[in-house]
């Protein structure tokens, strides 16, 4: 210690900097690393591993496609061996092309891409050239992420969006893949079928079909973050590992094994966020921001958006009848640009009995119902692959398709039909026929003429009316789970709760066929000064199933969705409810194609919490929602009226009735 002093002392340094110096001066004339002195033992790794891929039958490319503003786009393309002419399939997704296009790694390109978002039957058997990109801002892909970005506006002040990278896209595929005939088909579910629906903005002319798939296109209204402004907050996992990172990375985690109790310990979805440090993710401040459905949402609904353009591209939309996750989006858009389809073949229409996606999987049930044949075969060989080839494949015929392909639950059946909602092969009528909510809890189609004016329940924010039986697992789709099949859960567990209202008609003595959307009108008070109101149309089996006893009384939904109070005059400006007092509540639920069966009964319940899938309801008018505090968690009374003079009631879209 005493020469180290004298040292420093005679060279005159700040002992900091001297302690530096000799550090660094050690590094350098440091002897050679430890292992210099044992025998070399080479790595069984190569600095650079070549595949060899000589048996494969197709060929594998990565590209980075450059965009117009010079980010470039991580591209996979996968050629069969020997192609010539082929048309080509492209897919951009947020979900990572790589893992989108080695499901089953193999020299066959069959088991590379089963799984998620390839029709691989379709794919396979008509050769085509599958092409996969991850969007701007995700895994192999430059640039910076936007959720669902903004097409250039007043939501994207810049000259880039998913319509021009998929254009740029385009344009470089037809130009460099010399194995394609040229002509570039896009589709996709979900998220990959919100990507075909921005490729119809400003159409590249190599674009010749689209076909979005359960795509994601009013977040607000009806698809994946709010239905009808009640927000879907089991989701917050998904914008969280979406948007903490570009190849997510960074995955959420739980500490309870039943959802239901970790949104109930936060309270609000707000202080659930602030908990996940979400308040760093960009996107979640915008969700934060705007919880009611001002122009950031209304801007960046594609149905309204579409409904602005020219219809350029033949387009077929695929909508799932139990769609979990986005039971809007397809009958908007198709609502938006039907009436653009002045040739009659430009639109098609295509509804099966499924889950969100489950078009592309096995699908002969979903859950405990069966619908006798596997729906999602009959689809992909029937229906999107003759409309693909008529486009992409050269010399192919038109395809023989209605205009509207709909599966008719109930009956099982495939329907070819004229248009939407029309339901029959025939021009019969659909007309709309009002189901009252009747005295002693019963359904009828007669208004209500005596009886107790309403029925009553106490709606509980500390006691939540679970969305399905609890645990309530995580939004996801590994093996054990079930998120997707929560539309078609047995009704009962809710039927039997005080805090629910169940309405049963008589045993139907004839098939009574409903098509089209169920339109909701309330009669309903609440003592509090805010409410959510969830209404379910349910198909109830006879006491006894022969053939099935497990669905002997089943109560399958056929449609139901949940409206937020607060929104009743406007969904821009949400307003106070005047307590106790009898207020009209009208909105719509999902599309339906379905026979009630003789034997068979409709059900209709009403509840006014839909949780943890939903944030709760205060119950008290606050701002906002996200920022609600414990205190402003009240009990309500809520009341449905049934009286000739307030009466409550679904309109059904009866066919032939
Ligand atoms: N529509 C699906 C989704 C989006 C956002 C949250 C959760 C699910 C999807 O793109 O898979």
């Amino acid at each position: 210690m005493k020469s180290s002093r004298a040292a420093i002392a005679w060279c005159g340094l700040k002992p900091a900097l001297f302690t530096l110096l000799l550090t660094m001066s050690g590094a350098l004339l440091a002897t050679d690393p430890p292992t210099a002195k044992y025998p070399k033992y080479p790595s069984e790794t190569p600095t650079n591993f070549t595949p060899a891929t000589d048996s494969y039958d197709y060929t594998r490319r990565e590209v980075m496609i450059p965009m117009r503003d010079g980010v470039k786009l991580h591209t996979i393309i996968l050629i069969p061996k020997g192609a010539a002419h082929a048309g080509m399939l492209l897919t951009r997704t947020p979900y990572d092309a790589k893992e989108l296009t080695t499901h089953s790694p193999s020299g066959h390109l069959g088991p590379m891409l089963e799984g998620y978002d390839n029709a691989t039957d379709v794919i396979i058997e008509d050769g085509y050239i599958r092409v996969v990109q991850d969007v701007r801002g995700k895994y192999g892909s430059e640039g910076d992420y936007v959720m669902n970005r903004p097409v250039h506006g007043p939501q994207n002040p810049t000259p880039v969006d998913d319509a021009t990278d998929t254009y740029d896209t385009i344009d470089w595929l037809v130009k460099n893949v010399h194995e394609s005939n040229g002509k570039v088909g896009t589709l996709g579910i979900s998220y990959d079928g919100f990507e075909p629906l921005m490729a119809l903005v400003n159409p590249h002319p190599a674009l010749k079909v689209s076909v979005p798939m359960n795509p994601m296109v009013d977040g607000w209204i009806g698809d994946d973050w709010f239905h009808n402004g009640a927000f879907r907050q089991q989701n917050m996992s998904y914008i969280y590992e979406q948007t903490a990172s570009r190849d997510n990375t960074i995955k959420w985690w739980s500490s309870y094994h039943d959802e239901y109790d970790l949104f109930m310990q936060a309270g609000s979805a707000g202080e659930l966020g602030r908990q996940y440090g979400m308040t760093q993710l960009g996107f979640w401040n915008k969700v934060l921001a705007h919880p009611a459905y001002d122009a950031f949402w209304s801007d960046q609904a594609v149905d309204k958006l579409l409904g602005t353009l020219p219809l350029k591209v033949p387009v077929m939309l695929v909508h799932s009848l139990w769609d979990q996750e986005d039971s809007y989006g397809a009958l908007a858009v198709y609502r938006a640009i039907k009436p653009k389809d002045s040739r009659g073949d430009m639109v098609k229409l295509v509804m099966g009995p499924w889950h969100h996606g489950q078009e592309i999987e096995e699908a002969s049930s979903l859950g405990a119902i069966n619908f006798g044949s596997d729906t999602g075969q009959y689809f992909r060989e029937h229906i999107l692959r003759p409309f693909l080839a008529q486009y992409l494949k050269d010399g192919a015929p038109r395809a023989d398709l209605a205009p509207v392909s709909a599966f008719e639950t109930g009956t099982n059946q495939w329907r070819r039909l004229d248009r939407w909602p029309l339901a029959c092969e025939s021009d019969c009528s659909t007309k709309s026929r009002p189901l009252y909510l009747e005295p002693g809890q019963k359904l009828g189609f007669n208004a209500p003429a005596t009886g107790a004016a309403y029925d009553e329940y106490v709606s509980d924010p500390a006691h939540p009316v679970p969305f399905r039986a609890r645990p309530i697992q995580p939004v996801g789709y590994d093996p054990g789970q079930t998120w997707s099949q929560w539309l078609v859960d047995d009704q009962r567990e809710a039927s039997g709760r005080t805090d629910v209202l169940t309405y049963t008609g008589e045993v139907l003595t004839a098939p009574l066929k409903i098509s089209g959307v169920p339109e909701v009108h309330l009669a309903a008070s609440t003592s509090g000064t805010d409410s959510d109101w969830v209404v379910k149309l349910i198909d109830v089996y006879p006491d006894q199933v022969a053939e099935r006893p497990d669905l002997g009384g089943y109560q399958l939904a056929v449609a139901m969705d949940i409206f937020r109070g607060r929104y009743r005059e406007s969904f821009a400006a949400p307003k106070a409810l005047v307590a106790n007092q009898p207020l009209a509540y009208q909105f719509a639920l999902p599309a339906t194609n379905h026979v009630f069966l003789p034997g068979h009964r409709i059900m209709v319940q009403v509840q006014s919490s839909w949780f943890p899938l939903y944030d709760r309801n205060p119950q008290t008018f606050v701002p906002s929602i996200f920022e609600a505090k414990p205190t402003d968690y009240q009990k309500a009374t809520q009341r449905i009226y049934h009286s000739p003079e307030q009466a409550s009631y679904i309109a059904l879209p009866v066919v032939g009735g």
